[in-house]
């Protein structure tokens, strides 16, 4: 008898397999703007489910590289990076993946645009999506500072489509003093007797030196401590000749996943920069690239589920236990539809975030709508960041053993996934953010008042107990957040991760809802109101009565 040989899961055209985001896309965008771009769309899902998931199989085991030194004994601190992030930098700008929403060739809807690429490219190329959102914060950055000087030298690079013009930027904020209380940055500033600003200090946790030019934080001499004091700065990484701008590479962290990503550890002794705006606010000032790197958070969490159910979908269908596929056994389905619901919904809750920033940037957001796309970002990176990790943990436990072996490329997966909680804001420090924006604006008001518009028009029957759910959720966040912040900023504290994943669950659910209805109405299609019912049991609504002395019974072990 020949050994059995399992077949492995494939994948095929990642955009036409995917009803989830045909669906959303015939919803929101104009007929003439889907006309226009899906042939670009269609063409990156056959990239993305074809010879480019083959390269990043067969790239598996590569990891960048540092080079210290020369064969002369000359420092060089060269990074290589690896074969599949080499083709995905070409792809990226090609496709342009950040050009796009800088062209605004559709208006609005050009960041919806972009982040289905992202979308679509992002799980097939090893968080090249890391570099690619810190050039776009950088991007957006740049062009809100009114920088002439630095916008036109930087910009034309940062959104070019030719692979020889394109620039990839750095963030260099974190150091070892902490990476969430950015305040802390031990990096100075010193103007040199040429009345150049040159910047000391160790930036810990930097995405390397291979990017042409980074934005950083440092404090200028004589400034106060804490967040105020910093500025920020622009800087380019090389000279014309190639040297390295008074910076060495320490070394390339040893991390649980992104093994791809060279994140660095750099030294700055005297590296040139330029302030981008003022010599003081540098947190507020670097703002809008947090905005942004939150934003490709969540599209890059929504698209490492995608992927692991995907594959988890297809080897359902061939992998045959107990006498029958596992795609006929109601356990094993009733597992997949739970992932399902949780994907569709932080789907659609990240791509409302999606579309709120492209109608900023085009000059649609005012007063109360701004403050709720403000209040928004944090929510949705932290939840759809704790949706990845958990979706991808039961996708990889649905493949048995085989998800927990190296060569099937399932690890990776969750591996990688568990930094989308960690980097640009960890849940807890998200949650204190969106906290504070609740607390201080009239953005909570206008979340309800859109989370109720959302489910005007949902009249199914089936879909009753879910909107009943949502509206119980948010009166019950917004209940809290008053008796808390009367009991003090300590009972606020407490319970401001509750409450921020209350609220991005409860907008989930009131997204799922409207799409279920109308893809009722015009698709006569049943599935989104399944996954909106699914949603609504897995849980919404996480608020509880204060428990602030049990836990600090609790903590103490
Ligand atoms: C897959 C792709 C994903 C991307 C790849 C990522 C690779 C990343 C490698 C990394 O670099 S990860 C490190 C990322 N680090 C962070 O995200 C920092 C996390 N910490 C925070 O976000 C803290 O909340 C913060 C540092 C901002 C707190 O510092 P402070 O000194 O307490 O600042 P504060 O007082 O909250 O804010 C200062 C000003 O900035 C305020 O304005 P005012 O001065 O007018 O009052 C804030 O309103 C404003 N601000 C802060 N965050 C903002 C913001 N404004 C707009 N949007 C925001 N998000």
């Amino acid at each position: 008898m020949e050994p059995f040989s399992q077949p492995p899961p494939e994948l095929g055209n990642q955009y036409e397999q995917d009803r989830m985001l045909r669906s959303y896309l015939a919803r929101v965008l104009p007929a003439d703007v889907r006309g226009s771009i899906e042939p670009q769309i269609r063409e990156m899902g056959a990239l993305a489910g074809g010879p480019l998931y083959g390269f990043q199989k067969a790239d598996r085991l590569s990891e960048p590289l540092l080079i210290s030194w020369d064969a002369w004994g000359g420092r060089v601190d060269q990074i290589e990076i690896t074969p599949l992030w080499r083709a995905a930098e070409q792809l990226a700008a090609q496709h342009g993946l950040i050009a796009t929403p800088y062209e605004r060739a559709h208006a609005q809807w050009s960041r919806v645009h972009q982040f289905v690429l992202v979308y679509l490219f992002t799980p097939s190329t090893d968080v090249y999506s890391c570099p690619l959102a810190m050039t776009d914060g950088a991007a957006r950055t740049l062009s809100a500072s009114g920088n002439r000087e630095l916008m036109e030298r930087a910009l034309p690079h940062l959104t070019s489509r030719d692979p020889r013009q394109f620039w990839t930027s750095g963030q260099w904020m974190t150091e070892s003093t902490g990476g969430s209380d950015v305040g802390l940055t031990q990096t100075r500033a010193q103007q040199d007797a040429d009345g150049r600003w040159r910047l000391y200090g160790r930036k810990w946790f930097t995405s390397a030196i291979n990017s042409q030019m980074a934005l950083a934080l440092a404090r200028p001499e004589g400034n106060p401590v804490g967040g105020k004091g910093l500025a920020l700065f622009y800087l380019e990484t090389r000279d014309a000749a190639g040297a390295l701008n008074n910076l060495t590479v320490n070394r390339l962290k040893d991390k649980l996943g992104t093994r791809k990503v060279p994140t660095a550890e750099l030294t700055l002794q005297g590296a040139l920069a330029v302030p981008v705006y003022g010599l003081s606010d540098g947190i507020k000032n670097i703002s809008p690239t947090l905005n942004v790197t939150r934003t490709w958070n969540s599209v890059s969490a929504v698209s490492y589920m995608r992927r692991a159910i995907a594959l988890a979908r297809d080897y359902s269908n061939k992998r045959i236990a107990f006498g029958a596929p596992l795609a006929k056994k109601s356990l094993h389905i009733d597992t997949l539809a739970g992932m399902q619901a949780e994907l569709e919904a932080a789907f659609h809750l990240t791509f409302f975030v999606v579309e709120l920033l492209g109608q900023e940037e085009a000059g649609m957001l005012r007063g109360a709508d701004a403050e709720v796309w403000r209040l928004l970002t944090p929510i949705v990176k932290a939840t759809t960041a704790k949706q990845c990790v958990a979706v991808v943990s039961e996708a990889l436990e649905s493949f048995g053993g085989a998800g927990y072996v190296e060569d099937t490329g399932l690890p990776m997966l969750l591996r990688d996934s568990q930094v989308f909680p960690i980097w640009e804001g960890t849940t807890n420090v998200l949650s204190l953010d969106a906290l504070r924006v609740a607390t201080g604006s009239g953005a909570l008001a206008a979340l309800g008042k859109c989370i109720n518009d959302l489910m005007i028009d949902a009249k199914d029957a089936r879909l009753k107990a879910a909107i009943a759910h949502a509206q119980r959720a948010f009166a019950n966040a917004q209940g809290w957040l008053e008796s808390a912040s009367a009991q003090g900023a300590d009972a606020a504290e407490a319970g401001a991760r509750r409450f921020a994943l209350t609220l991005g669950r409860t907008l989930a659910l009131a997204l799922l809802v409207r799409h279920a209805q109308w893809s009722l109405d015009v698709e006569h299609d049943e599935r989104a109101v399944a996954a909106a019912v699914r949603f609504a049991r897995h849980g919404v609504d996480l608020i509880v009565e204060d428990e602030g002395d049990q836990s600090r019974v609790l903590a103490l072990g």
